[in-house]
C-alpha cells in the first residue's frame, strides 16, 4: 500500500524543508511586493523591503494580514496575478460581513489537490478505493478540494456533495464506499441514520473518514469511529490559504502534518503579535509560499493551537499542529469566564450523551446566561420528570467542574435538534443582537 503520496517531500529532512522554504519565501515576497499594492503599502508602512527577506527566519519582519484586511481589499485588492491567469474562485461560508473570495491559477489548483491527495493517502487511500465526498460542492472549498485530491490518488470518486442523507447511504451501500469525506457533525448524523435503518457498523465497507472544516473533540472522534466502524482522520484548512489540505492527520492520529513546502506556520501571541516558541499555545499564522492567485503572507487565522516537531512514527517530517482548540473569536466570555464549545462537547460525550446539542447564550438583567440543550438518546428517554431532572442536575454539575461556571442544562427529546449537513451551528449568542 502506498504510504505517502509524495514520499520525497513528505519525508524530507528538516534541512531540505528549510532550504525549500528559504528559496520560496524570497521569491514570494518579491512577487507580492511587486504585484499586490495593498500588501506593498503595509510593508512600506513597516519599513520593510523585499531585500530584507533573505531567508524564512526573516519572515518575522513582515506585517500581518487579518480578516479585516481581506474585507477591506475585497474583492480584488489582494490578487497576486492578472485576473486572466486565474481559473477559479472559492469563497467562505461565512454569514457575517463580506465574504472572503480566494483566487486560483491552474497551478494553485494542482498544488491544492496534491495537498488533499497527501491527506487521502495518509488515511490509507489508494486507487482501489471508492471515495465518497459529501462536503459541499460549489463555492465552499471542501467538496472541490477533496474531489481533486481523490482524482489524483486515483480513487473512484463519488461527488455527492452534502445533504440528502438517504441517497448518501444508498450510494455508500450500493457502490461500497471505503472512504468518506465530510464534516464530523455530518459523519455523526450519517452514523445515526445508518443505525436507524438497521445497519450495523460492519455492514458498510468504509475503512476511513476524512473529517474537518469545524472543531471536533477526541470524544467525537471515538463516537464516529464506533458508529461507522472506521478510523477517523482530521483535516484542516481555510479558504484564505486554498481550502482543506493545509494539514492532515496520519495513522498516529496525534495532530496534523502541515504541508510545509507550501505553507509556513507560526504561532503568535494573539494580544501582542509576538512569535512564540515551539510547543506554545497561540494563534496560528500562515504564509502561502507558492500561491500565485491569492498569495497571503502572515495571515492570522484566529485558530488557537500548538505546533510540535516531535518525531512522528509515520515517517513524515513536516511539523504537526494540534486540533484547533477553538478560534479566538469562537471563545465565549460568559460572566467573565472563557468558555469554548469544545469543552461542552467533551463533557457531553464523556457522560454518554449524543453529539446533538446547542449552546444558547443571552444576557438577562445585565447577567450572562448559558443554556445548553442536549438531545437524549432514545434509550435515555423517559417520561418520568424526576428522572430527567436528576440527569439534568448531574450534567450541570459535570459542566460546572469543566467550565468553572454553571450552565442550565435542558434535556430534550430525541431528534428534536436539527442535524447539520455541513458546518454545525452549535452556538447561538443572542447577546450580540442586543448590544
Ligand atoms: O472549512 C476548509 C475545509 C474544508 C477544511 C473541508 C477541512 C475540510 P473555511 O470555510 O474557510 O474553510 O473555514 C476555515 O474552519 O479557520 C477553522 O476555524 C475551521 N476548521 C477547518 N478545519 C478544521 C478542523 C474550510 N479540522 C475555518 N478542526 C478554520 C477545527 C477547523 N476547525
Amino acid at each position: 500500500m502506498a504510504k505517502y503520496y509524495q514520499p520525497e517531500i513528505e519525508t524530507a529532512s528538516r534541512e531540505e524543508i528549510i532550504r525549500i522554504q528559504n528559496e520560496k519565501i524570497v521569491k514570494q515576497v518579491k512577487h507580492v511586493y511587486e504585484n499586490v499594492p495593498y500588501y506593498r503599502n503595509l510593508m512600506d508602512e513597516k519599513g520593510v523591503k523585499p531585500e530584507d527577506i533573505k531567508s524564512i527566519d526573516d519572515i518575522k519582519k513582515l506585517p500581518f494580514l487579518t480578516k479585516n484586511d481581506l474585507r477591506e481589499a475585497y474583492p480584488y485588492g489582494l490578487l497576486g496575478t492578472d485576473l486572466k491567469n486565474c481559473v477559479r474562485i472559492q469563497s467562505t461560508s461565512g454569514t457575517t460581513g463580506k465574504r472572503v473570495v480566494a483566487f486560483y491559477t491552474q497551478n494553485d489548483i494542482e498544488l491544492w489537490e496534491e495537498c488533499c491527495a497527501r491527506a487521502i493517502v495518509a488515511a490509507g487511500g489508494t486507487e482501489e478505493d471508492v471515495c465518497q465526498v459529501c462536503y459541499g460542492y460549489g463555492l465552499f472549498t471542501g467538496g472541490p478540494g477533496l474531489n481533486g485530491g481523490s482524482h489524483k490518488v486515483g480513487c473512484l470518486t463519488l461527488p455527492m456533495s452534502s445533504g440528502n442523507t438517504d441517497r448518501q447511504i444508498q450510494f455508500m451501500m450500493d457502490l461500497g464506499s471505503t472512504i468518506i469525506c465530510c464534516t464530523p457533525s455530518y459523519a455523526a448524523y450519517i452514523g445515526e441514520t445508518l443505525a436507524e435503518k438497521g445497519y450495523k457498523p460492519e455492514a458498510n465497507k468504509l475503512k476511513a473518514g476524512i473529517f474537518g472544516a469545524e472543531p471536533w473533540t477526541e470524544e467525537m472522534r471515538r463516537s464516529i469511529e464506533k458508529s461507522l466502524g472506521i478510523k477517523a482522520y482530521d483535516i484542516y484548512g481555510l479558504t484564505e490559504t486554498s481550502g482543506p489540505g493545509v494539514s492532515f492527520e496520519c495513522e498516529e492520529q496525534t495532530g496534523m502534518h502541515i504541508n510545509e513546502d507550501h505553507f509556513y506556520a507560526e504561532i503568535i501571541d494573539p494580544e501582542t503579535g509576538e512569535v512564540l516558541p515551539e510547543g506554545s499555545k497561540g494563534e496560528l499564522v500562515f504564509t502561502s509560499l507558492d500561491k500565485e492567485g491569492f498569495p497571503l503572507l502572515r495571515y492570522r487565522t484566529r485558530d488557537i493551537c500548538v505546533l510540535t516537531r516531535k518525531k512522528c512514527s509515520c515517517g513524515r517530517t513536516h511539523v504537526k499542529m494540534s486540533k484547533p482548540m477553538g478560534r479566538s473569536d469562537d471563545m465565549m466570555i460568559i460572566r467573565g469566564v472563557n468558555v469554548f464549545p469544545s469543552q461542552i462537547e467533551t463533557v457531553l460525550l464523556n457522560e454518554g450523551y449524543s453529539p446533538n446539542y446547542q449552546i444558547l447564550v443571552d444576557r438577562v438583567n445585565n447577567t450572562d446566561t448559558l443554556d445548553i440543550n442536549v438531545e437524549l438518546n432514545p434509550d435515555q428517554f423517559s417520561d418520568k420528570v424526576a428522572e430527567i431532572q436528576a440527569r439534568e442536575k448531574a450534567l450541570e454539575s459535570a459542566m460546572r467542574t469543566m467550565l468553572g461556571i454553571g450552565p442550565k442544562v435542558h434535556l430534550v427529546a430525541p431528534k428534536s435538534i436539527v442535524r447539520s449537513e455541513g458546518k454545525a451551528v452549535r452556538v447561538i449568542d443572542n447577546r450580540k443582537l442586543h448590544d
